[in-house]
């Protein structure tokens, strides 16, 4: 129970641009809530050049069933599954700093930067096991490209639960450039999505303001009443 707290009480740094050996593969760092002291290095298990490992972080509860809160790193310029910059995710032991496993995008697409932004959801399928989204904010979607998608993703097992799209699919949007949870909104004990499209056109179609204006969707993370509409809109 000591090191749970300890684990929860500390800060996971990113530093995507301070490569080991290869242009902009990254690394992450983990440091002490309590005294700020360097805890551990991660590294990227794939160190290609521009992997960008570390370019998102996020602490996602426990993944594993050890009881210590675990760790996901987003790396969206890997080459997942053979395709170019598809990007992968990773989830590493809070516990030992170990690799649990590597997390690909459902459907690779070329350039789509899955691992973009991670964050944590909560136990969103109720298996005992802290779940997370992952955003790729450059992913084809619905058949528009370069609008972008996100992923709800099982902490344990590591693959998809749901896919949660725009509404309606606009090229450009860059729809889950961002992630945040943390709040119930409607009421239902389930921990809800907030996800940004900084670049989504949100003026009517021939107005002269039409670009990027951008638009936050919240999504429910409650099972069944996902992927569907988001709840509210706001831009
Ligand atoms: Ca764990
Ligand atoms: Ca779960
Ligand atoms: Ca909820």
């Amino acid at each position: 129970m000591r090191a749970a707290i300890a684990l929860a009480a500390a800060a996971l740094l990113a530093a995507p641009a301070m490569a080991a050996n290869n242009p902009r593969t990254g690394r992450a760092f983990v440091l002490s809530g309590a005294t700020g002291a360097p805890l551990r290095t991660l590294m990227a298990p794939d160190p290609i050049n521009e992997a960008l490992f570390g370019l998102s972080v996020a602490g996602v509860g426990d993944v594993n069933g050890d009881t210590i809160p675990d760790l996901a790193v987003g790396a969206p310029g890997v080459n997942a599954l053979g395709v170019s910059r598809s990007g992968r995710a990773y989830l590493f032991s809070g516990a030992d700093g170990s690799l649990i496993r590597a997390i690909d995008p459902p459907a690779p697409d070329g350039g789509a930067r899955f691992g973009f932004v991670v964050a944590a959801t909560g136990d969103l399928d109720g298996d005992g096991a802290g779940d997370l989204v992952v955003g790729a904010p450059k992913a084809r979607s619905q058949g528009v490209g370069r609008t972008g998608e996100a992923y709800f993703i099982s902490g344990m097992a590591g693959t998809s639960l749901e896919i949660l799209r725009m509404p309606v699919p606009q090229k450009g949007a860059r729809f889950a450039f961002s992630a945040a949870s943390g709040r119930d909104v409607t009421g239902d004990g389930v921990t809800d999505i907030m996800l940004g499209a900084p670049s989504e056109n949100v003026a009517p179609p021939n107005s002269s303001k039409r670009a990027n204006q951008g638009r936050v969707y919240v999504f429910s993370g409650q099972a069944n009443c996902l992927g569907v509409d988001p709840l509210f809109t706001r831009f």
